[in-house]
């Protein structure tokens, strides 16, 4: 395991056993403690315009979070590309910019809808954490994969919460593990 100092550690293993899904069934519950101040960190977000119903209740999710915990608006930049295939190409275009701090990614895949939906899901995962570690900075992925759109509505604002929600505060978590 990697020596970290203590005090990274425990700051960051506490905030996810307190906030993590395991410990309250979705994140949306989590309680924002000791978060970092955000005003001076840029965020881009990149969501796929498939599904949009449900993209654009995530997006605002993630845009409502960020603003919540402090960050600029003028720091937010959103984009959109056509389906979530396109999501990993967006997001290293935003991530190459070097004064982005964090990306968000944002999708919606139904299973229902697509033959070869464990193809494109598993290509977007390892899409996302490719460019995480390519470019050394949180590329999350919020990218909902739900078997029909009721699951999906139901993680966009519905009984499971925004995942939206989530994936900003995960990018907040992020930055804040990293800044320790
Ligand atoms: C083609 C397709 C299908 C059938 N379903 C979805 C979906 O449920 N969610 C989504 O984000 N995108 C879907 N797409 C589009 C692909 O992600 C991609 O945009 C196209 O295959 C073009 O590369």
């Amino acid at each position: 395991m990697v020596d970290l100092p203590q005090k990274v550690l425990s700051s960051f293993f506490i905030t996810s056993t307190t906030n993590m899904s395991s410990a309250h069934k979705n994140l949306s519950d989590y309680k924002a403690q000791g978060l970092p101040d955000i005003s001076d960190k840029k965020f881009a977000i990149v969501t796929s315009e498939w599904n949009h119903e449900i993209t654009s209740a995530l997006h605002k999710g993630a845009i409502d979070t960020l603003l919540k915990h402090g960050a600029s608006e003028d720091k937010i930049v959103s984009k959109w590309v056509p389906g979530s295939f396109e999501l990993t190409l967006g997001a290293q275009w935003l991530a190459e910019d070097s004064s982005v701090h964090a990306v968000i990614a944002i999708g919606c895949l139904v299973q229902g809808e697509t033959p070869h939906f464990d193809y494109i899901c598993q290509a977007v995962a390892l899409g996302i954490k490719d460019v995480n570690l390519r470019h050394n900075k949180p590329v999350i992925f919020g990218v909902l994969t739900t078997q029909n759109i009721e699951q999906a509505k139901d993680r966009a604002g519905g009984k499971h919460g925004n995942k939206g929600d989530e994936a900003a505060y995960t990018a907040i978590s992020m930055l804040s593990f990293h800044d320790q």
